[in-house]
């Protein structure tokens, strides 16, 4: 047994999340958790919502209501969509809280320390038309390194350059529209990154085995230079963690200014392992032990998930805070992480409200029909496209007709002919020894993707054991047999109904609802992994009773799916 630590990235507080986001990193994530969970290992799966910042600030006064109490809300309505996700998260924490208030400024208070805090008098961008400071990424622009016109002060969407405000061309407020900016002086702390390009550089060096997505935009940043800027750690804001120091002492110049949303964001991924602790009444050696190398966190395997604009925060930015602190705390040690979903021929959009969003998602079909379309297609390699069409015929063809009607055939014809029982039957034959034989060879296939988190290569693996089960009873063909030999027929069917309990097993990590529905038909809790497939499909000995479970996936007619592409052709009503 091993302890896996996981943590998803933190969805910003403002707004429901679309299904691309979705895909893109806390869904891989609860899929990894609960694969790992299942093989028996220890694991910590912590995500939170990232609450500071701009965004959120103006999305409270957009709701006529005082920050706090709209990140309070909008935390109640992301935890309750999750929840109605299945994301089994151990918390589900808030950048908020206070345990990353405290942390936030002791990582401050160790980087100055460490000599890697700098105070500099800055010029930032003030709107006169706005009657504030622009925060970075309300200032918007031509991205200096690839000309995109929309690029935002803080980050291009387009090539992932982390940039300054003042380097955009032609800027303007995103707030107002207005170009008529003027520029500033104001004081604020810097984190000098660029002391630890050699510390870095070495250390990503020895992750031979990230994902090539991840190290080609770690190394591009590290290499290119810019990456690794000195870069503000501080911002002219009301809302956020206060500049001060871990004791509760004012930093002095630093009066009123809060610490900016990229550098707290990360730490709440610890912090919200000192909330989950608290939440449980354990002491602070619960968490420590997750986190900290000297606190019995050596042993720890930390897997990140994430989209591929917030690489370069967590192979760079991130490590370097931890590295600069001087303290052992637990670094990642993979990073997984994923190319964008499309919906329909164009981008999902949160600002446009385009797409399909986790709320309108579960009203319309359970989340298991979701998480299998979405994890099958998961933007690994290259971006991926959601289509109606494609969604129905997966949907369909996999859940429905593979999956779902093995169970249904299986359990019916059992309970017209046998009853309500698992039947005795004869021994198993050599047809149902090459089945086995074929099932081991696949189960193993499908936990070595798994393990190496090759979500698609995953799924695809688990579509073809469930395949071997339809074509198994295709060829044994029971209800044939049942004629002239009906031991022989009972033994088919044992084994059939063996397979369901153990197809529910393997395919909770993907489809946790159905697979706890046809554990439950099994009527057994006995969720062990098949790691002998032989014995696991004994489980059920004869005499052991079952139900036939409700029809587990109705299929997507071609009204629902014209009526929901028209739906949600435009954009989200306000
Ligand atoms: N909230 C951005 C995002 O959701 C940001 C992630 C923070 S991870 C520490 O894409
Ligand atoms: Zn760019």
């Amino acid at each position: 047994m091993a302890r896996h630590l996981i943590t998803s990235a933190i969805p910003y507080i403002n707004g429901i999340k679309h299904l691309g986001n979705l895909v893109g990193s806390q869904l891989p994530a609860d899929l990894f958790a609960r694969y790992l969970r299942g093989r028996g290992h220890e694991v910590l799966f912590l995500c939170a919502t990232d609450e500071h910042g701009t965004p959120a600030e103006l999305a409270a006064a957009k709701a006529g209501k005082p920050v706090a109490e709209y990140c309070a809300e909008m935390w109640q309505v992301q935890k309750d969509l999750s929840d109605g996700f299945g994301l089994s998260f151990d918390h589900f924490g808030r950048s908020s809280s206070p345990q990353n208030h405290r942390l936030t400024q002791h990582f401050a208070d160790r980087l100055h320390a460490a000599g890697l805090i700098e105070e500099v008098t800055e010029k930032q961008v003030y709107s006169n038309a706005d009657g504030r400071f622009l925060p970075d990424r309300y200032i918007e622009g031509t991205c200096p390194n690839c000309g995109y016109e929309k690029a935002r002060g803080d980050q291009c969407e387009n090539c992932t350059m982390q940039l300054d405000p003042v380097d955009l061309i032609d800027p303007r407020s995103a707030i107002s529209g207005s170009t008529d900016l003027e520029v500033r002086e104001t004081r604020h702390l810097y984190l000098r990154q660029s002391q630890m390009r050699g510390k870095l550089s070495d250390w990503i060096g020895s992750k031979t085995d990230w994902p090539v997505l991840t190290t080609s935009i770690a190394r591009k940043w590290l290499n290119d230079g810019d990456g690794l800027q000195d870069r503000g750690i501080t911002r002219d804001l009301d809302w956020g963690i206060p500049v001060r120091h871990e004791d509760g002492s004012p930093w002095e110049g630093m009066e009123g200014k809060v610490f900016y949303v990229w550098f707290d964001a990360p730490i709440e991924y610890i912090a919200c392992g000192a909330e989950w602790s608290e939440a449980q009444g354990l002491e602070a050696a619960a968490w420590e032990r997750w986190w900290r190398e000297d606190k019995g966190a050596g042993d720890v395997t930390y897997t990140q998930f994430m989209g591929k604009d917030n690489v370069p925060f967590h192979a760079l930015s991130f490590p370097a805070t931890l590295m600069g602190s001087g303290e052992p705390w637990k670094l990642v040690d993979y990073i997984k992480s994923f190319n964008y979903l499309n919906y329909d021929g164009g981008q999902f959009s949160t600002s446009q409200g385009r797409g399909v969003f986790m709320d309108q998602a579960l009203d319309i079909l359970p989340a298991d029909y979701w998480r299998w379309w979405l994890l099958s297609h998961a933007p690994e390699n290259s971006d991926a496209e959601f289509t109606w069409e494609n969604f129905q015929m997966n949907v369909n063809k996999d859940l429905a007709d593979v999956l779902g009607n093995f169970v249904s055939r299986v359990t019916k014809f059992c309970r017209s002919k046998y009853g309500l029982t698992v039947p005795e039957g004869g021994a198993p034959g050599p047809r149902e020894e090459a089945l086995i034989g074929r099932l081991a060879t696949r189960i193993r296939g499908y936990e070595a993707h798994m393990d190496a988190i090759e979500v698609r290569k995953a799924a695809a693996a688990l579509r073809a054991i469930w395949v071997e089960g339809n074509e198994y009873l295709q060829e044994a063909a029971p209800w044939a047999t049942f004629k002239q030999d009906p031991e022989t027929a009972a033994m088919q069917i044992r084994l059939a109904l063996n397979l369901v309990r153990l197809y529910a097993v393997l395919s909770a990590p993907f489809i946790p609802d159905a697979a706890a529905a046809m554990l439950g038909a099994m009527n057994t809790d006995d969720d062990a992994w098949p790691d002998d497939v032989l014995a696991a499909l004994s489980a059920l000995p004869p005499g052991h009773g079952f139900e036939v479970p409700e029809v587990l996936f109705a299929k997507i007619t071609d009204d629902a799916r014209e009526d929901w592409q028209a739906r949600f052709a435009g954009q989200r009503g306000a």
